[in-house]
């Protein structure tokens, strides 16, 4: 049976193992509450930070990596195309510019505008981060204009990558998204594995119907 440590990024591989019809189970991870008081998950990860899995005697960390290794240890998957096929490079570039290019600059402009001290909420690197995650996005807008999918005309965990940055960047209210983002989100997460990725993931799923609640009461 897998485990997967924690959601956050974790909620990638919730919604991988949905989408292959892979049994696992979640084994919830706070780090809010400190992960230094969870002396188990040190076990797992020494670096404390989520998400990890556990697979048999595999214990592996990284949320793009992880999928990478699911998908080649249960797979052949259509999640990811075969490097002869044309989607391949597509794929293989979006699947990694979702945390790589995305997720980890987001990241540090959220933590930066909420969890730095006031005086250093404004700083260059958060500004810098944000201009990463502007440049990276205008790929995936370009390439939302050529097709439906980041690698074509088919879903693959490239979507489910970029998808998480995109819920995370418009959640935290980072970065606003356009008209194409907006209508590319809706269309990955109308997915029933990724529905039955929110049922598992109850703290992604509580701050996903608090910010909905919170923009209703605000009209917008
Ligand atoms: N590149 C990593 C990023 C992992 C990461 O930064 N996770 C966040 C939560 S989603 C975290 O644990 N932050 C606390 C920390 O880094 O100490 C991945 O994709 O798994």
């Amino acid at each position: 049976m897998i485990t997967v440590f924690g959601e956050g990024r974790g909620f990638r591989v919730v919604w991988l193992l949905e989408e292959m019809g892979l049994p696992y189970k979640l084994r919830p991870v706070d780090l809010l509450a400190g992960v230094e008081n969870d002396a188990e998950y040190l076990t797992i990860n020494p670096a404390g930070f989520i998400p990890a899995i556990r697979d048999g005697d595999v214990t592996m960390v990284e949320s793009i990596a992880i999928m990478q290794y699911l998908m080649a240890r249960y797979g052949p998957t259509p999640l990811a195309p075969d490097p002869h096929d044309a989607a391949f490079p597509a794929y293989q570039q979006f699947l990694h510019l979702g945390e790589a290019g995305l997720a980890a600059s987001i990241y540090f402009v959220v933590v930066s505008r909420n969890l730095a001290p006031e005086a250093e909420r404004d700083n260059w690197g958060a500004r810098k981060a944000m201009e990463v995650f502007e440049s990276r996005l205008g790929l995936v807008t370009r390439q939302l204009a050529r097709s439906p999918y980041l690698a074509g005309d088919k879903f693959t965990a490239a979507d489910i990558s970029v998808t998480y940055a995109l819920e995370f960047a418009q959640r935290t209210g980072a970065a606003p998204l356009g008209e194409a983002e907006q209508a590319y989100v809706a269309r990955t997460t109308g997915r029933e594995a990724y529905k039955r990725a929110m049922d598992v993931c109850h703290a992604t799923k509580a701050w996903a119907d608090e910010v909905a609640a919170s923009r209703n009461s605000r009209g917008q």
